[in-house]
């Protein structure tokens, strides 16, 4: 919930922030221009909406371009002794700086260069003698244009979280899982090394949530899954199967390594009781685990499911409680 609810409000937005984007105001911009008088009026236009810094040199404009969070840099193009064109490049080809718009302020004899300058990607120009009202226009287009698409790789950032992830546990989901486990059977360089799986299942979850109610049944998924996480690695992929049921992927691990893996998770499932309804009550919670690991002869992750469902369906029938492998 807590992730959906954050995606919604990526995509909903701050209104402040979004009023803000909308006026293309209040941004970052960053002045590369040698010439003292044409930086301050420059810096005096553009000063009334936009929080202005001015540089001279193209190596200061390099590192505050990299280092800032700046919203859209012009750059003069005769800088002395040194080509402006140059500095838009460098700044357009750079990881750090290459979403940052750029606006290259030009003589109109500068025609050629525009172009080029265009070529390599520089957002927009402004020819000399440069209109205050111009100026300010074409520096909020630029603010607007980031702005946005900024935002939009936001959402969709946060829409693809949310196809993969489980809302109520933050788990991976059954469908990021099925195509993990796919991956690992059709990469060549995947088919040949070792990887086990565990599929854990509460038990007598039904009478957890007959006696407690549903909300407290939904809190103990939550902390059966943070303690899952807890006991395993960053490489593990660790992803809600079903209801209460949860498969853990064990990349590079054999069988025994794996029913160790196991063993310490039901360990410290059944050591400390669970805390749930702000910690007013305590749950007692136990699970079962089957574990799998892939058989040469596999030729689909399916294959392998089915062996830990079968000892998982065995550590049930031996009393619950238990690690099959
Ligand atoms: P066993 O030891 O055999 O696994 O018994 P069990 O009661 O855990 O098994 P069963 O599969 O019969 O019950 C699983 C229950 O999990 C039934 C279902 O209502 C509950 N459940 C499934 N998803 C959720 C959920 O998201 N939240 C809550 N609170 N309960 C869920
Ligand atoms: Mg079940
Ligand atoms: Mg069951
Ligand atoms: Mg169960």
């Amino acid at each position: 919930d807590e992730l959906r609810s954050r995606a919604m409000a990526s995509r909903v937005g701050d209104p402040l922030a979004a009023a803000a984007a909308e006026t293309g105001h209040n941004a970052n911009v960053l002045i590369v221009e040698d010439r003292r008088s044409a930086a301050e009026r420059l810096a005096a236009a553009l000063g009334q909406y936009h929080c202005v810094e001015t540089v001279a040199s193209p190596q200061d404009a390099l590192e505050r371009a990299k280092a800032g969070d700046f919203d859209v840099v012009l750059v003069s193009l005769d800088l002395q002794d040194y080509d402006g064109l140059r500095l838009c490049s460098q700044l357009r080809s750079l990881d750090r700086t290459r979403s940052v718009p750029v606006v290259m302020l030009a003589d109109p004899q500068d025609r050629a260069r525009i172009m080029r300058g265009l070529d390599l990607g520089v957002h927009d120009y402004l020819v000399r003698p440069i209109d205050r009202n111009e100026l300010v226009a074409r520096v909020r287009t630029q603010v607007k244009r980031k702005r946005f698409s900024h935002s939009l790789r936001e959402s969709v950032q946060a829409s693809m979280d949310l196809a993969v992830t489980d809302g109520l546990t933050g788990l991976h989901n059954r469908r990021y899982l099925d195509s993990y486990l796919a991956g690992l059977f059709c990469e060549p360089s995947l088919r040949e090394r070792p990887v086990a799986l565990l599929l854990l299942d509460i038990d007598r979850f039904k009478s957890i949530n007959d006696r407690f109610g549903h909300d407290a049944g939904d809190e103990v998924l939550k902390e059966f899954a943070t303690r899952i996480r807890a006991q395993t690695r960053g490489i593990d992929v660790v992803a809600r199967y079903g209801g209460e049921e949860v498969v853990v992927v064990v990349p590079d691990t054999g069988l025994d390594a794996a029913r160790q893996v196991a063993e310490r998770i039901r360990e410290r499932i059944e050591a400390v009781p669970f805390q749930v309804q702000r910690g007013t009550t305590a749950i007692d919670v136990t699970v079962s685990i089957g574990v799998a690991a892939r058989q040469p002869e596999d030729d689909a992750p399916g294959q392998m499911l089915k062996r830990a469902d079968l000892a998982l369906y065995q550590a049930k029938q031996a009393g619950r409680n238990r690690v099959v492998a």
